[in-house]
């Protein structure tokens, strides 16, 4: 039987490897790297942000499974075969992601940052606070995750709008569409979640000129901005400049353009940020492999991958 081989790059590594291993049951999984002999010998590969050449490598190659997702990484491979690709879409990565959204919006919404500085200075002092169906918020992606981050929003009670690049129905949401509704979208939200992918049309969109348009005279008393999409989409520098002109008055970064972001970084020390280090969903290996298994097992009955990746799209 053909072999799986599975290159993942972070901590992540062993788990996954451990994880396909038991799910595979006696099936042959293969650690990057492998000898020649076993280079063709694959079939499927399962990656997570896999050295660039790395996969063009595999001369048998059915196709790829990446272990996350977002496929920016995957798609900048210039050698990458032409297989079809499958991506993570799981109940599991979605949740997590929407506890990170949820913890953010709540976190501005409810001033945490005043009360942690409060706390520092021993200072017993009660703000006003607005009630969250007087406050929008706005989510760029609708997709699995935006879609998720977006209703369990609305549940929480907030006025929440989404955008996305096709038209999209979804109850309790306001929805926009395409850059015709990009304006009106901004121009109503006053907390903005960012959950896209990264793709040439999406890379800079979080820039001065774009924060500039949120809404700042609402109740949420100022404009907020969580990126947890993928860091090329924000302008690091316009981030600094928005906040420090009070375009924004606090920012929840996840991502960032160069990650780990650099040590002399400005973000690091700003007081209106709040910084995750690239964590605010990752899957668990023991709860997906399973799901990966299964699907390779489908397209080698002939079925067609789950969850397959638009090349042309980019996402
Ligand atoms: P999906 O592919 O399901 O959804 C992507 C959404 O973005 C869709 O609604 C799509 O519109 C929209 N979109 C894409 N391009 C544009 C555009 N040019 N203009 C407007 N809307 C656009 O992805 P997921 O929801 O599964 O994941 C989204 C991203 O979240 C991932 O690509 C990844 O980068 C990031 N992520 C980050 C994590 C983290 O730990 N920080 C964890 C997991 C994901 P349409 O519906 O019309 O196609
Ligand atoms: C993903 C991520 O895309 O963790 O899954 O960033």
């Amino acid at each position: 039987m053909s072999a799986i081989l599975v290159a993942v790059d972070g901590p992540q590594a062993g788990d996954w490897l451990a994880a396909l291993r038991d799910a595979a049951k006696g099936r042959e999984v293969l650690a990057w790297p492998v000898g020649a002999e076993d280079l063709r010998r694959v079939s499927f590969a399962c990656v997570w942000l896999p050295a660039r050449g790395l996969l063009a490598q595999l001369p048998n190659l059915k196709a790829i499974i990446n272990l996350g997702a977002g496929v920016d990484h995957l798609l900048a491979d210039p050698e990458l075969p032409a297989v079809p690709i499958a991506r993570v879409a799981h109940a599991d990565l979605t949740r997590r992601v929407t506890e990170y959204v949820a913890l953010h919006v709540l976190l501005h919404h409810r001033r945490q940052r005043l009360y942690d500085a409060q706390q520092r200075e021993r200072s017993w002092r009660v703000h006003g606070q607005p009630a969250a169906s007087e406050v929008n918020v706005g989510v760029m992606g609708l997709g699995v995750i935006g879609a998720h981050a977006a209703k369990a929003l609305a549940g929480l009670g907030f006025k929440v709008a989404g955008w996305s690049r096709s038209p999209k129905t979804l109850a309790g949401i306001e929805t926009f569409h395409g850059a015709a509704g990009l304006d009106r979208f901004l121009a109503r939200s006053e907390i903005l979640v960012c959950l896209l992918p990264r793709t040439p049309e999406t890379e800079g969109i979080l820039d001065l000129a774009l924060l500039r348009k949120l809404k700042r005279d609402g109740a949420a008393d100022g404009a907020f901005l969580i990126n947890a999409g993928r860091g090329p989409l924000q302008v690091d520098a316009d981030i600094v400049a928005a906040l420090d002109e009070c375009t924004l008055s606090g920012a929840t970064l996840d991502v960032f353009q160069r990650e780990p972001l650099p040590a002399d970084s400005p973000l690091w020390s700003h007081p209106k940020v709040t910084i995750t280090p690239h964590n605010a969903g990752d899957i668990s290996p023991r709860v997906f492999a399973p799901n990966v298994i299964a699907e390779i097992e489908r397209f080698e009955r002939g079925l067609p991958l789950g969850n397959l990746v638009d090349r042309k799209r980019g996402y």
